[in-house]
């Protein structure tokens, strides 16, 4: 095992990583940007060392700059995160040139999933569904031909894209040349690789995922599947494990198909095969994260195991621990992804000091947690606080234990997306798990008060929780002036909650 390892993130999973290494006897070694001197991170660490200015490019993306700090520290290896390096093929092989082992995959594999038709031709070669459609990059001629063959609508997407990025939905012919041309320039501004490539498109589908496990010996295992189809402009907000449509008979098909999407792209360490669920409950292969994922919690604690452990223990060079039949999914997990974020500005990202922040707990509540009280959220970066996490026998055991989190939680002095979640998890729609890609769209348009929304979470319940908090969290000396959630000093807004709270707690009587 390694003595020394270096983490190229910050906030909440650079905290995950230096915990995991704490528990192993791993040394850690923080990098941190100029706005990031007083990061948690950066305290968790053992060593921390500054990579300089705070745009990403000079510091948590500067290959150079992390490479000389593992040097210059001693460390033995480099754990990405998400985000940042985490899928850069030339950070890989940077770290291997100079004798660091890169906590990942091969730099190979991470080549060839970072190309959408690259990764499509080596799935139609290991037998893996994938979507109908082409597996090459395609002139406009061809796009057509082939478009009025498999039928509209179809799915422009760039080859080097993903996430969302560069893909455009074309309901009939007479779109095809403008949307395939946009299709094109965009791509080339963002990628600088105009290659396009088409697909059948599927309306209204899940995104459903399955973690897989890999070792440098040829053994892989998959670890059950998430579901993630809540979400907004290709950003996931809640995340659940086991996904509510995936029997035993689907995960066993879908794991088998994304253990050979593994084997057959020569994977090794952790990763994520995401599918496209379509309304029969037919799937097929979308692309493949080759990172630690964000929400991979909800997969730690319906499988009991400790996904950055084995990512460590398996970039060491040790075989998989643990086999198929070692793994057993107990229970349900739900995460909620807390964000600064302005909900009355469209979820405009919110950075700023945080004033007060109090952190739920109890049974079954864990809390990936990247700031403190007193931090000022950077602008730099992604404005993610936290993600929430909870583990219950059954999804709606999991539901009520994340609504209760919910209401335990409070951030004084930004805004934060904690609303949104209240709303979502008293949707009658998400209770009865009818989610599809489609469903927060869907949820927010309609006005707060018309959504389908179940009795436990009414107007009056909400009040009370808002006075109940308000009392809670007012520091001695303070009570009425509290720097409230929008950020002003108001005594109205305060007096105006236990007011809504009474008035309406004695009308529901
Ligand atoms: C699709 C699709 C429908 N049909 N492809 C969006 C992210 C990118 N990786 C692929 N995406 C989609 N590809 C076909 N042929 C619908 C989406 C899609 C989506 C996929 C996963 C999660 C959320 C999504 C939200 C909108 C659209």
């Amino acid at each position: 095992m390694f003595n020394k390892v270096l983490i190229a993130n910050r906030g909440e999973i650079a905290l995950r990583v230096i915990r995991a290494c704490k528990e192993m006897g791993i040394a850690t070694v923080a990098v941190f940007s100029d706005v990031d001197r007083a990061a948690l991170h950066v305290t968790a660490a053992d060593e921390a060392y500054l990579l300089g200015p705070a745009p990403a490019r000079d510091s948590y993306l500067n290959i150079a700059k992390i490479l000389e700090i593992a040097r210059r520290s001693g460390a033995q290896a480099i754990h990405p995160g998400y985000g940042f390096l985490s899928e850069n093929p030339q950070f890989a092989r940077a770290c291997s040139e100079a004798g660091i082992k890169f906590i990942g995959p091969p730099a190979s594999a991470m080549e060839l999933m970072g190309s959408k038709t690259r990764a499509r031709q080596a799935m139609q070669a290991a037998g893996v569904p994938f979507v109908p459609g082409s597996s090459k990059g395609l002139a406009l001629g061809e796009a057509e031909a082939l478009a009025n063959q498999i039928g509209y609508p179809v799915m422009i997407k760039a080859a080097a894209g993903g996430g969302g990025k560069g893909m455009r939905m074309v309901a009939s012919p007479a779109d095809l040349k403008s949307s395939f041309e946009t299709a094109q320039s965009e791509a080339q501004r963002s990628f600088d690789d105009s290659e396009v490539y088409l697909e059948k498109y599927i309306a209204n589908p899940r995104h459903i995922e399955i973690q897989v496990l890999a070792d440098e010996h040829g053994n892989a295992i998959f670890l059950g599947e998430r579901e993630c189809s809540v979400q907004r402009r290709h950003q996931k907000v809640i995340e659940e494990a086991p996904s509510p449509i995936v029997d035993e008979e689907m995960r066993q098909r879908m794991g088998a198909v994304a253990v050979q999407a593994a084997k057959s792209s020569g994977y090794a360490n952790a990763g994520t095969v995401e599918f496209l669920v379509d309304g029969e409950r037919n799937f097929y292969f979308l692309e493949m994260n080759t990172r630690l994922q964000v929400e991979h919690p909800v997969t730690e604690l319906v499988t009991g195991l400790d996904l950055v452990h084995l990512q460590l223990r398996i970039a060491a060079g040790e075989t998989l621990p643990l086999s198929q039949a070692d793994v057993r999914l107990r229970g349900h997990a739900l995460e909620c992804r807390i964000y600064a974020e302005d909900p009355d500005n469209n979820f405009f990202p919110s950075p700023g000091k945080i004033r007060r922040l109090i952190q739920p707990s109890g049974p079954g509540v864990r809390e990936d947690c990247g700031v403190y009280e007193g931090w000022t959220v950077p602008l730099d970066y992604d404005p993610m606080l936290s993600k929430l996490i909870v583990h219950a026998p059954d999804r709606k055991m999991a539901i009520a234990r994340m609504q209760r989190a919910i209401n335990e939680y409070f951030v004084g002095g930004i805004k934060t997306n904690l609303g949104l979640f209240r709303r979502i998890l008293a949707n009658l729609d998400f209770q009865a798990a009818r989610i599809d890609t489609g469903f927060l769209d869907r949820l927010l348009s309609v006005p707060a008060d018309q959504a389908g929304a179940s009795h436990t979470n009414n107007l009056s319940n909400t009040a009370a929780i808002a006075a109940a908090l308000f009392s809670a969290t007012s520091k001695p000396g303070l009570n009425g002036t509290v720097k409230t959630s929008n950020g002003n000093a108001s005594q109205n807004e305060a007096s105006a909650w236990k007011k809504a709270a009474r008035t309406e707690g004695v009308r529901e009587r």
